[in-house]
């Protein structure tokens, strides 16, 4: 019998479907041709991915026929790394008590920090801030934020789940919704309330790091 308790989550994050049961294998042993998208329990669709230099893929390149979204929205890579709602949901969450734009008032927002998310996928954050990269949020509706990952960092970005205890949800703000505590930041002192939230991407879907500022 399979003790699913001996699973580390690096293993669950890194493998997919049955690999992610079989025994643990030491990460240098551990093959690093993935190419299918880390689907959890192979029941759970995929709600993230994320591609650029430092992610350690566990999928192929764009598919024409599967990654109609991606595709469509102008989005390239040669492999990436893909997980489901309840990956993200493993991971440590952060709670924020912020107030937001839409109704002006506070609520309690909860999910994963975004460095946590990027360490998940193997990005070595320190490295790639060193190196100056950069990160794109890319959003269901076409809507995309673009940022130093340094600066992203410093906002302390969260991939919000939540809003209040409920889950966020397709035709809402989420799943996963790139969120900050737009009061926090002395960045934006002088920005208009409403204007401070021009960085946080509801319906995200995709993360893509750069080694310089994206032309787009
Ligand atoms: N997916 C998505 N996220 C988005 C936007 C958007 O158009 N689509 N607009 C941004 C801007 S410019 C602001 S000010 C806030 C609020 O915009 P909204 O009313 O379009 O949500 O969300 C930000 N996040
Ligand atoms: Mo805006």
């Amino acid at each position: 019998m399979t003790d699913h308790t001996a699973i580390s989550r690096r293993a669950l994050f890194a493998t997919t479907g049955a690999a992610a049961l079989a025994p643990l294998t030491p990460l240098a042993q551990a093959a690093p041709v993935a190419t299918r998208t880390c689907f959890f329990n192979g029941l759970q669709p995929v709600v993230l991915t994320i591609s650029g230099p430092g992610i350690e893929p566990n999928r192929g390149g764009l598919d024409a026929a599967r990654d109609r979204m991606l595709v469509q929205q102008g989005n390239r890579f040669d492999a990436a790394w893909s997980c489901s709602l309840d990956a993200i949901a493993s991971l440590q969450e952060r709670r924020m008590r912020i107030r937001i734009e839409y109704d002006d008032a506070r609520h309690e927002i909860g999910g994963p920090l975004l460095e946590t998310v990027l360490q998940a996928a193997g990005l070595d954050i320190a490295k790639a801030m060193r190196g100056g990269h950069w990160i794109a949020m890319q959003a269901v509706d076409g809507y995309r934020v673009q940022m130093p990952l340094a600066q992203a960092m410093r906002w302390g970005f969260v991939v919000a789940t939540q809003m209040d205890g409920q889950p966020l949800f397709t035709g809402g703000l989420g799943p996963l919704w790139t969120i900050y505590d737009a009061q926090a930041i002395a960045e934006l002192a002088d920005t208009p309330f409403k204007s401070r939230f021009a960085k946080a991407a509801w319906g995200l879907y995709y993360l893509h790091i750069s080694e310089q500022q994206p032309k787009a």
